[in-house]
């Protein structure tokens, strides 16, 4: 592949800012470096945190695994199955560092919540689990929350989001929530769903959170590489303003309420 010299009589056009493909190939790249680090049942077996580490989570079967799997597009990075509720562990992936690609990172797969049919005190346990990890560990840096894109946010994923809402409005946290499974729903349903959940975050969004919601299928590939690209600038924000501008699509805080009904 050849090109052209440049003209001398065309002036040098400036440098040209990376393309928004270029950031999410890279971004895309940084998923890929995801690695198996390990996996632990109790807070206190997690090694000791070294980087910014993202918190997978969502119930049972709600894609969480294909989701992971997706955006580092390995096969069987996370344990992905037919039978809900199995994952009751926390699984830590790293991701970038060093002679990789992109920010030092770990993605903690957390145990998914609501499967019915697991024997109370056993969920009791994992839940506690989970709910300390997300509480106590000091390194957590963002959480991905993945909710059906069909059922929305239910009872049980705003009990989850409770754990984490003060610390996603005061934004030492951020938060993206992923509707999954949105081949389901055709684009217009899809986007209705995305309103009502968007709506559904009002609680903690502020001037100073960092929220943000988006249609995400592992099956076709939607929004795969746009939650790459958001997960990988959210850590490694990127020089240009541009860029940042064109990446983000947060959800905006609500306009001061007129009553307090509702
Ligand atoms: N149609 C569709 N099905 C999906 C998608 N992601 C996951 N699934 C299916 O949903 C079920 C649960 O997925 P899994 O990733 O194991 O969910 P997890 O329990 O949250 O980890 C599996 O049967 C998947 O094949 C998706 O994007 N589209
Ligand atoms: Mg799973």
């Amino acid at each position: 592949m050849e090109s052209p010299a440049p003209s001398p009589a065309q002036p040098s056009a400036p440098a040209a800012p990376p393309s928004a493909a270029a950031a999410q190939a890279a971004a895309l790249a940084w998923a890929h470096s995801a690695r198996f680090l390990t996996t632990a049942s109790q807070l206190h077996q997690l090694p000791a945190p070294v980087c910014p580490e993202i918190a997978f989570v969502g119930r049972s079967n709600a894609g969480k695994s294909s989701a992971i799997n997706t955006l580092a597009q390995h096969r069987r990075l996370a344990f992905s199955s037919r039978t809900p509720g199995r994952t009751q562990h926390i699984n830590l992936f790293e991701l970038g560092g060093e002679r990789q690609v992109g920010p030092h990172t770990l993605w903690a797969d957390l145990p998914g919540y609501g499967y019915a049919a697991v024997e109370r005190a056993a969920k009791l346990r994992w839940q506690k689990v989970m709910a300390d990890y997300l509480e106590q560990r000091p390194a957590l840096f963002a959480v991905v929350q993945m909710v059906d894109v069909r059922h929305g946010l239910t009872p049980l994923d705003l009990q989850l989001l409770q754990f984490v809402s003060k610390r996603v409005s005061l934004g030492s946290l951020k938060l993206l929530v992923l509707l999954t499974k949105a081949d389901k729903l055709s684009r217009q349903q899809g986007l209705k769903a995305l309103a009502q959940v968007q709506a559904g975050l009002q609680d903690v969004v502020t001037e100073r959170s960092d929220v943000a919601v988006s249609l995400f299928s592992a099956l076709k590939g939607i929004g795969v590489g746009d939650t790459a690209q958001r997960l990988m600038e959210w850590l490694q924000p990127p020089e240009s303003a541009d860029l940042a501008e064109a990446a983000a699509a947060p959800v905006p805080p609500a306009p001061p309420a007129a009553t307090d009904q509702g």
